[in-house]
C-alpha cells in the first residue's frame, strides 16, 4: 500500500494528502517530523537523504519533494490532474514552480514578520504584486490552468488559503478569495489542507 511519512499540519505533506484524497488512493500516513521527530532516524534517512517531509513509498518508488510526489501520483494514477497535452501540463506546472520559488518565501517571511509585529509595508507590497498575478490569471477560469483542478492548484491551495486568512490590512482580490472558496468546497482540500495546515 502507498505509504506517506509526514505530520499532517505541514503544507508540503498537505499537498500530497490532498492529491491522494482527490484520487481516492488507499494509503497509510505515518506521523514524522515536527513534534513527532524521526527525521534523523537512519531508516528514514535512507528513504529521504534530506530528512525532510513528505516522503512516499509506492512499491519500488521511494520519493521526496512534494511537487515531484504530486506530479508522480497525478501521472501514475490517471485523472486530469496532470494534463496529457505537454503545453497544457506546463501551463499548470509553471504555477507549481512559481509558488515554491517565488510566492512561498515572500509569503512565509511576511507572515513571520506580521506575527512578530515588524514593519510589513514593503514585503506586503511585494506579495500583493504576486497575488495580483493570480487575480488576473483567475479572471477567466475557475482553476489556475483552466476549468478543472490540476497539479498547479494543488501547489497553490495551501498558500492561497494562508493569504486569504492572513489577518492584515490588504487590498481585496475577489477572484483569489472566490478561488479559495471554490477549493474549500472540495472535501479533500477541506480535510487535508484547510483543517490541519497552520495558518
Ligand atoms: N521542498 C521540500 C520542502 C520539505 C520541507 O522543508 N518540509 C518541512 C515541512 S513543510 C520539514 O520537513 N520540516 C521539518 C519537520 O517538519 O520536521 C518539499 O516540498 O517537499
Amino acid at each position: 500500500m502507498l505509504k506517506v511519512w509526514g505530520r499532517p499540519d505541514s503544507s508540503n505533506v498537505a499537498k500530497v494528502m490532498w492529491t491522494i484524497g482527490e484520487l481516492g488512493l488507499p494509503h497509510e500516513r505515518i506521523d514524522l517530523g515536527g513534534k513527532f521527530g524521526g527525521n534523523d532516524d537512519p531508516t528514514y534517512r535512507s528513504k529521504n537523504p534530506h530528512g525532510r517531509i513528505p516522503t512516499i513509498e509506492d512499491g519500488d518508488a521511494v520519493l521526496w519533494e512534494s511537487n515531484a510526489i504530486v506530479r508522480y501520483l497525478a501521472g501514475r494514477y490517471g485523472s486530469g490532474l496532470l494534463p496529457a497535452d505537454l503545453a497544457e501540463r506546463a501551463g499548470s506546472d509553471r504555477w507549481m514552480d512559481w509558488c515554491s520559488i517565488t510566492l512561498v518565501p515572500s509569503l512565509k517571511t511576511l507572515r513571520d514578520l506580521h506575527r512578530a509585529g515588524g514593519d510589513t509595508k514593503a514585503l506586503l507590497e511585494d506579495v500583493c504584486a504576486m497575488v495580483s498575478t493570480l487575480e488576473t490569471a483567475l479572471a477567466e477560469t475557475d482553476f489556475i490552468a483552466g476549468n478543472a483542478l490540476t497539479v498547479g492548484d494543488i501547489a497553490l491551495g495551501a498558500q492561497v488559503h494562508r493569504w486569504v486568512e492572513l489577518d492584515i490590512a490588504k487590498p481585496a482580490f475577489p477572484k483569489v478569495v472566490a478561488y479559495r472558496d471554490r477549493l474549500l468546497q472540495r472535501p479533500a482540500f477541506a480535510e487535508h489542507v484547510a483543517k490541519p495546515v497552520k495558518l
